[in-house]
């Protein structure tokens, strides 16, 4: 029975990024009685807090942006290829305000607790704002990186200047004019930050545990004509991303006939082992650095991973023309691939400046945090503001620091203690009417995310309007349905580099200490999953049990 203070709704949703938007906007047009609950005090989820100078789309941002709405992708108009945080931040407000969708959200509350009553068979919700609902359906949509992650310094309280986290960066930014620097974390976030930081800094030090595999973003402005082609190719667009692993298009312009009197264009090899090493080094003097991430057979063979390696080393050594930070920022321990793709614009660039440093991690470790700054088992550094671009507790962070509790009081944290457990990263076996948007076990991260969470979103919508529809009170997964899912995730990842031995990272869950580690995304490619997720509808809810 609920108390006279609860809201009794049909669905709640938990986030209000690109996810949480999308899925709000199909909630209201199925007519649910809802409510979605957003931390921050805007739309936007990761766009709304990744404010750091620099951040932006690393994939061309035609691709990475809704294809729901033919209107509104006829109507936006972006001004870079691969759009900045501000623009990215813009247009999903106009997505909020162009279908209506605030009025369904409330901002700056937390979701706490989300506890299932068997008998009711019914989720109730409370909010650090002290609201308690029930709903039928409970959907987190609380992305993949939110949870920003802090290095376990010590005394990392006993700084006395500003500090800041690239993941939760204030509003009114920050003004580092003249200002002594230190960013401690050099991955995508870093990467975008440090350039940026070193035009208005009078010192930068980059301490580096990890240095990273970067390859030049080729950023430019949108061509106006090529965008009015693109909008009258969006239909097509779409058809390829759908058609591919990645969910990416990688759209051009539209595709001209040979011309016969002109040479073919040239193009890079598909394979690296097929070259001699003087091919090689042609193809990266012809075709620029980023070739090296192209040929196929580094991705699962290791002999052709290590040459690319070697030849992104030599690349940056003389590219640098330093040879000691060269040295610094050469990833020596780990194969290309095994981290998520990082792209930049003039991170080596910023580092030919004097006033740009590169601490190694590798060499030297931090001992603790100063009040003035950093001692490493080297020297003392001194600065005026630190920042942390050290990642997040992906994919898992968020949910386990929320009190969700399933069947017989099970809480989701407990289950997922050796690692997360979800069939198809949809729903896990004892939390019923419960569902991930992009949960672990779904392509999500390794894929044009975007792509993902729509095909998500539209899967759970369709999910709950087929039970509504059919009397059906709630649908879980069998235990034999997870267990031979998360099997399948897991072979899915063997033989590729993001599994190698040598390989850290936040697919891994290795970037937090004492975290589970194992492979969290599905790495069977996004066309591969959409036909999975199809099949399963297609009979009859395979590896769910439905229950009237
Ligand atoms: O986080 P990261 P991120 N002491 O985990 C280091 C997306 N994204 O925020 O590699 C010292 O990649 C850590 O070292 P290591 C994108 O999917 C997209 O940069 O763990 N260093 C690493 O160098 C991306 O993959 C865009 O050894 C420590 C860095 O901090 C994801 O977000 C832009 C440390 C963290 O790198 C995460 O990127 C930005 C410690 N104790 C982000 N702990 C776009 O372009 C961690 N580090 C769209």
């Amino acid at each position: 029975m609920a108390d006279s203070n609860e809201q009794v709704l049909d669905a709640i949703v938990v986030g209000a990024g690109m996810a949480g938007l999308y899925m709000t906007k199909r909630l209201k047009d199925q007519g649910l009685n809802f409510r979605t609950f957003e931390a921050g005090s805007g739309v936007g989820g990761a766009w709304f807090w990744n404010r750091y100078p620099g951040c932006r789309a690393d994939l061309p941002i035609i691709e990475y942006s809704y294809s729901f709405s033919r209107e509104l992708e006829q109507e936006w108009d972006w001004s870079e290829v691969m759009a900045p945080q501000p623009e990215i931040e813009r247009y999903l407000n106009h997505v909020a305000d162009r279908f209506d969708l605030r009025r369904h959200i409330q901002f700056e509350t937390k979701v706490t607790d989300a506890i299932y009553d068997e008998n009711a068979n019914r989720w109730t919700v409370k909010t650090d704002r002290g609201d308690t609902l029930t709903a039928t359906y409970c959907i987190l949509a609380t992305g993949c990186l939110n949870e920003p992650n802090y290095p376990n310094f010590k005394n990392a309280d006993t700084f006395q200047g500003d500090v800041y986290h690239t993941a939760k960066w204030p509003a009114e930014g920050v003004d580092f004019t003249g200002k002594r620097v230190a960013i401690v974390g050099c991955g995508s976030s870093g990467v975008q930050a440090i350039p940026e930081i070193a035009k208005q800094a009078s010192q930068l030090i980059a301490f580096q545990r990890s240095p990273v595999y970067t390859f030049p973003a080729n950023n430019r402005p949108m061509n106006p004509a090529f965008l009015a082609q693109a909008k009258k190719d969006y239909e097509e667009i779409r058809e390829r991303q759908r058609g591919n692993e990645m969910g990416i298009a990688n759209y051009s312009g539209p595709k001209k006939p040979a011309d016969p009197n002109k040479p073919a264009k040239p193009k890079p090899s598909r394979k690296i082992l097929e070259l001699t090493p003087e091919q090689r080094k042609a193809e990266i003097q012809q075709f620029g650095i980023n070739v090296l991430s192209g040929y196929v057979d580094t991705y699962f063979n290791p002999e052709a991973n290590e040459i690319a390696c070697q030849l992104y080393r030599e690349w940056l050594q003389e590219t640098l023309g330093n040879p000691q930070k060269a040295d610094a920022l050469s990833p020596k321990n780990y194969p290309l691939h095994c981290k998520r793709p990082v792209i930049d614009t003039n991170y080596y660039e910023a580092f030919k400046q004097d006033h740009v440093a590169i601490v190694d991690l590798r060499e030297t470790s931090v001992e603790e945090v100063t009040p003035k700054g950093l001692r490493t088992t080297d020297a003392e550094y001194e600065f005026d503001v630190l920042v942390y671009a050290t990642g997040f507790d992906a994919m898992t962070g968020t949910i386990m620091r929320m009190n969700i509790r399933g069947r017989d009081g099970q809480s989701l944290a407990d289950k997922w203690r050796h690692g997360p457990r979800m069939y198809m990263g949809l729903q896990a076996v004892g939390f019923p009417n419960f569902f991930t948007v992009t949960g672990p076990g779904s392509p999500s991260v390794v894929s044009n995310v975007l792509h993902s969470i729509e095909q998500h979103v539209e899967w759970i919508d369709n999910c709950i309007a087929h039970l509504r529809a059919n009397g059906i009170k709630t649908i879980e997964p069998e235990q034999a349905a997870e267990e031979a899912w998360i099997e399948h995730v897991n072979e899915a990842g063997k033989g590729s580099m993001m599994t190698a031995p040598s390989c850290n990272s936040w697919y891994l869950g290795s970037n937090v200490d004492g975290k589970p580690q194992g492979i969290m995304p599905y790495l069977g490619g996004t066309k591969t999953y959409r036909e999975k997720c199809d099949e399963v509808v297609a009979e009859g809810f395979k590896g769910f049990a439905l229950a009237s």
